[in-house]
């Protein structure tokens, strides 16, 4: 039986990546995509959340759309000097012919999570927002959800966002904070270890030495390419546990 996930995405190639990696694989059935200001406004999220399920061939997968701005302050901007203008790396493809579904983002996570107790893992690779205002709007999710599998924080090496800062907590650190306090635990009991198993890996140099000849490749962005990668890591990660070595939990 396929594991039940909501990506919660700012696509962004990387996320975009991450997207079709997860419906590519059987052990995942992805049930929505909900979507979140980062790489990109909120907005245009949306547009290319719905336009990749229309590439796909899977617009039976609902895409909701999320928050506009963070909890706590006005939303900081795009940066198109990653993912390009669009989001997409500039190849500006057609707009969607699909609309979002007639809920936010929020108001979908606990429908689907309370209709499906102990069945949904949020995959969440952008801002935190979303999933904090879904437990300010039913703080049950927290005992209701599967798993959380963040992308984000950082442990111990550092910040793609500022010296010390990983961009997806500090685009919102109040939601961040309404998260990794509102007592949502995995099945194992290991919520919040996530994020430092991967950036210790990144932080060691591994994720950054591997790709460095791409990442030189991809330099007309400017991009950072193991960032383009980590979405999908954390996908992965959640396949299988040992896709990404290391980290402070084992
Ligand atoms: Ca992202």
């Amino acid at each position: 039986m396929p594991r039940k996930v909501i990506i919660d995405t700012d696509p962004g190639v990387d996320d975009t990546m991450a997207i079709y990696f997860a419906l590519k694989s059987p052990e995942l059935e992805l049930i929505g995509l909900t979507t979140i200001f980062g790489n990109v406004t909120t907005e245009l999220a949306t547009t290319n959340a719905l336009r990749l399920m229309e590439i796909a061939g899977r617009t039976d997968i609902p895409v909701a759309k999320g928050s506009d701005d963070p909890i706590a302050v006005p939303y900081s901007g795009a940066v198109p000097f990653v993912h390009g203008d669009d989001g997409q790396g500039n190849v500006h493809l057609p707009p969607p012919t699909t609309q979002a579904v007639d809920q936010s983002a929020a108001q979908f996570i606990v429908e689907q999570i309370m209709s499906q107790p102990g069945e949904v893992t949020l995959i969440p690779v952008g801002p935190l927002t979303n999933i904090a205002l879904a437990l300010r709007l039913e703080p049950r999710i927290a005992q209701n959800v599967k798993e959380v599998v963040v992308m984000g924080g950082n442990a111990l090496g550092p910040g793609n966002a500022s010296p010390a800062a990983e961009a997806n907590i500090r685009n919102d650190p109040e939601a961040a904070d309404v998260v990794f306090g509102g007592g949502v635990a995995g099945d194992d009991g290991r919520a919040g270890c996530d994020p430092p198993r991967l950036y210790e890996r990144r932080a060691s140099g591994g994720i950054r030495q591997d790709q460095r000849p791409a990442d030189t490749a991809y330099r007309p962005h400017r991009a950072v390419l193991p960032q383009f990668f980590q979405p999908a890591y954390e996908v992965g990660w959640h396949l299988h546990p040992r896709f990404v070595s290391g980290g402070l939990c084992d």
